[in-house]
């Protein structure tokens, strides 16, 4: 049964053309809303495949650190625009992208929201108990931002390679909305229930979606089995910025490779469940292999794998 707004959004320039077959919204039930109640956030992942957890950070955080990632975003812009735009996930010219990497030396914010307790608490549920405890790894980290005449991201599963369906979610993934996310604006599109799917995801389809409307300072959570993108930015004036992060066990590979990208002052103080999710340490199954060429600096901030959470 289709749910209330379920639809194909309308996108300037691509939806008249697009002669895709649609596949319909199929989900019983009413749509996760932004909640603080755990146990609910817990049974909408389960029922729907994605949460909003509300309240998270005040809306006066949410608000300095959209300021500082504008601030951000035009220093880089200026350096070179393509530094955060025409990024692979997202080559609408209008949006733009800062990586995680560059943000982590830029905002303790962008290094203490990485091992905030909702994420780790969520992750360690879902992905559940690693050999020897190893810790998880951020397996990417970015903020995008929608902006007026964007258009709509294709619809997909965060989910690399062939993994099948059948192994479960391998990333938790998380939204940090700095603005409202309202669906003019470009709030992320889902499709409730599609973590459930048996099929692979198809860029042949249509999917129907609905918008993941949250309020500044709420956190959207879904995994990769989750079928979602941007929405299309349809206002004449209000931009959507979200600082996005996957979390996955230490036996993927990230995309970012922070002892290599971090500025090592950035880390001095900084805690070992931060430098472990990060990649400052070995495997724990053993197989040690010294950094032999890595800056003393860089060695200095090593800890050993396991998780102490
Ligand atoms: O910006 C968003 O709302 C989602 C972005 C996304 O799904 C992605 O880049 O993989
Ligand atoms: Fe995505």
């Amino acid at each position: 049964m289709a749910v209330g707004n379920a639809k194909r959004q309308m996108v300037s320039g691509m939806s008249a053309g697009d002669s895709r077959p649609v596949k319909p919204l199929d989900f019983d039930g009413p749509l996760p809303r932004p909640t603080r109640d755990m146990d609910q956030i817990r049974a909408d992942l389960g029922r729907a495949g994605y949460a909003i957890a509300a309240e998270v950070i005040t809306p006066q955080k949410a608000k300095e650190m959209r300021n500082f990632l504008a601030d951000e975003i035009a220093r880089l812009e200026a350096i070179d625009v393509d530094n955060v735009r025409g990024f692979y996930t997202d080559n609408d010219d209008r949006n733009r992208r800062v990586s995680g990497a560059e943000l982590v030396n830029r905002h303790p914010f962008f290094r203490d929201i990485l091992e905030h307790e909702l994420p780790l608490g969520i992750t360690k549920e879902i992905l559940g108990p690693q050999t020897h405890d190893e810790s998880y790894l951020i397996h990417s980290y970015g903020a995008n931002v929608t902006r007026p005449g964007s258009a709509q991201q294709g619809i997909h599963r965060d989910r690399g390679g062939n993994v099948p369906l059948s192994a479960g979610a391998a990333q938790t993934r998380f939204i940090w909305c700095l603005d409202d996310f309202v669906e003019e604006n470009g709030a992320t599109r889902v499709v409730p229930g599609s973590h459930l799917d048996t099929e692979p995801q198809s860029w042949s389809v249509q999917y129907e979606s609905v918008a993941a409307e949250a309020p500044a300072g709420s956190v959207l959570i879904y995994t990769d089995l989750l079928l979602h993108g941007t929405g299309a930015n349809v206002s004449s004036n209000l931009e959507r910025a979200g600082v996005i992060i996957g979390y996955c066990p230490p036996w993927w590979k990230p995309m970012i490779q922070f002892p290599m990208t971090t500025d090592p002052a950035a880390m001095q103080d900084s805690s070992k469940t931060l430098r472990q999710l990060m990649g400052y340490s070995s495997v724990a199954i053993g197989f040690d292999e010294p950094w032999t060429f890595a800056p003393q600096a860089v060695k200095d901030l090593l800890v050993t794998p396991e998780m102490e959470w």
